[in-house]
C-alpha cells in the first residue's frame, strides 16, 4: 500500500495582508497530481488543517472541495486536527465525510483512558466509529474500519493500521485526567498515545499525531506547543507521521518518525524547499516527493529607493521582504514600493536621519513628546489629562525596570 503524508496546509492564512488561498489550492491540486501518478492508497494530513479556529468561509471551502479531490480514484484521505484546529469545527461534516472515505479526526475519545474521573458529563462519541462505511466504500479499491484510537485500511490481503492522535493540548487531556492523574504532560500524552496504538499487530502500523518533538532536553516551545521527548512515540510503530514542523525533518530513527514539513512555505525564515513523504508499506520505504507550487519568500537589502524598486523588479514572482536601511523614504516613494506586485514587507532595520527632528525633541520632557506625538496622528487634538499621566506613569515604569 502507498501512504501520502502532508502536513499544516494552514488554509485561509495570510502573510501579512496577502490571502494565500489560490496558491493553497494548487498546491493541494499537485498532492493529487502526486497521488496519482505514484498511484497512492491514502493521503494522510497531519494536523493544522487550517490557521485559525475559526476559519474564513473561502478557506472551509477550499478545504472541502480539496479532500474531495484528494479523495479521487477511491483513495482514503485521513485529516487530523493540530493546535491551530478547532476539532469540532474542523469535524462538523464528519458525517459527509465517512461517506467519501474521508477521516475526519478532530477528537480523541479519551473516554478509555479514565472514564469515571470524566468531568464533562456527555463525553463524545467516538469520531472513528467507520465500522460500517457506507456502501460507497465498498466499491471502492480500499476499505477503512475504524475503533477506538485509530482505523485500519485494508487493500486486499494488506492491511495497514493508523493511529490518530489529535492534538493532546493540556487542556484536552487534563479534561480526561482528572486529580486522579497528577502525572507529567509528556507522561499523559504518552499514555494518551500508547492506548491509541493498543491496536497495532503484526499489519503495518503508523502513528499520526501533531505535536512538538525534540532531541534537545533545552529546547523551548515552537508555535506555542512545549516541546516533547521522542520518548513518547510508541515502539510498535513502523512509521509515524507528525505535523507542527514546517520542514521536513527526521526526528527519529527508531521508530521512524518524520515531519513532512508544510507544502508551502509560510515564514520567510522558513525552509524554501517543499515536499511530501511517501511512505511505502511493502517495500518499508519513505521517500520524498518536491512540491513545485506556490510563491518563494524572499528578504533582501536594500538602502535606496531605487535599488528597493530594482529588488523588487529582480524577484517579481517571489513574495518580497525588504530589509531597508537608509535615508528616510518619502511617502510618494513609499507607495510605490507597496504598490509593486512583488511586495509584501517593509522592514526599517536602520535610518540615516538627515533631518534634525531628534536634535529638535532633545530638550523636550516624554510628556511633551507624547502630546506632539498624539496631536500628529488625532487632527492636532491634545490628549486628556488622564491619558498624559498614565503615560508618564508608564515610561517610569519601563526606566525603573531597565536600570
Ligand atoms: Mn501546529
Amino acid at each position: 500500500m502507498k501512504i501520502l503524508h502532508t502536513a499544516d496546509l494552514h488554509l485561509g492564512k495570510k502573510l501579512n495582508k496577502a490571502m494565500r488561498l489560490d496558491e493553497q489550492c494548487a498546491v493541494i491540486k499537485e498532492l493529487g497530481e502526486i497521488a496519482d501518478a505514484e498511484d497512492i492508497d491514502v493521503i494522510i494530513i497531519a494536523g493544522d488543517i487550517f490557521d485559525a479556529s475559526v476559519p474564513p468561509a473561502e478557506a472551509e471551502r477550499v478545504f472541502y472541495r480539496s479532500i474531495l479531490t484528494l479523495a479521487e480514484h477511491g483513495r482514503a484521505v485521513v485529516a487530523l486536527a493540530g493546535n491551530h484546529d478547532d476539532e469540532k469545527r474542523m469535524c462538523a461534516a464528519k458525517p459527509l465525510a465517512d461517506l467519501q472515505g474521508i477521516v475526519l479526526a478532530g477528537e480523541m475519545d479519551y473516554s478509555a483512558l479514565g472514564a469515571e474521573t470524566l468531568s464533562d458529563p456527555t463525553p463524545p462519541p467516538s469520531l472513528y466509529a467507520l465500522a460500517d462505511a457506507a456502501d460507497y466504500l465498498q466499491k471502492q479499491r480500499i476499505k477503512i474500519t475504524g475503533r477506538y484510537g485509530g482505523i485500519t485500511v485494508t487493500k486486499g490481503e494488506e492491511k495497514t493500521n493508523i493511529a490518530l492522535v489529535p492534538y493532546p493540548s493540556e487542556g484536552r487531556l487534563s479534561r480526561w485526567f482528572e486529580q486522579d492523574y497528577k502525572i507529567a504532560y509528556d507522561e499523559r500524552v504518552k499514555l494518551a498515545i500508547d492506548k491509541a496504538c493498543e491496536f497495532f499487530d503484526d499489519n503495518y502500523n503508523i502513528l499520526c499525531t501533531h505535536l512538538f518533538l525534540t532531541k534537545n532536553e533545552n529546547s523551548d516551545a515552537l508555535g506555542g506547543l512545549v516541546a516533547l521527548p521522542v520518548t513518547v512515540l510508541p515502539e510498535k510503530a513502523d512509521y509515524v507521521a507528525l505535523g507542527h514542523v514546517h520542514k521536513h525533518l527526521r526526528i527519529s530513527k527508531s521508530p521512524l518518525a518524520e515531519y513532512s514539513g508544510s507544502p508551502l512555505q509560510y515564514a520567510y525564515d522558513e525552509g524554501r524547499n517543499k515536499s511530501v513523504n511517501i511512505i511505502d508499506t511493502a517495500k518499508r520505504t519513505v521517500t520524498q516527493t518536491v512540491l513545485r507550487s506556490g510563491k518563494k519568500l524572499t528578504e533582501t537589502e536594500a538602502d535606496n529607493f531605487e535599488e528597493c524598486m530594482a529588488r523588487l523588479d529582480f524577484f517579481k514572482t517571489d513574495y518580497v521582504r525588504l530589509l531597508y536601511s537608509g535615508e528616510p523614504l518619502t511617502k510618494t516613494e513609499t507607495a510605490q514600493i507597496r504598490a509593486h506586485e512583488a511586495f509584501n514587507d517593509l522592514a526599517v532595520t536602520a535610518t540615516i536621519r538627515n533631518d534634525k527632528s531628534i536634535e529638535r525633541r532633545a530638550h523636550l520632557s516624554d510628556e511633551e513628546i507624547f502630546e506632539l506625538y498624539y496631536k500628529a496622528h488625532n487632527k492636532d487634538v491634545s490628549p486628556s489629562a488622564e491619558l498624559k499621566a498614565a503615560f508618564v506613569e508608564l515610561m517610569e515604569e519601563i526606566k525603573n525596570e531597565t536600570r
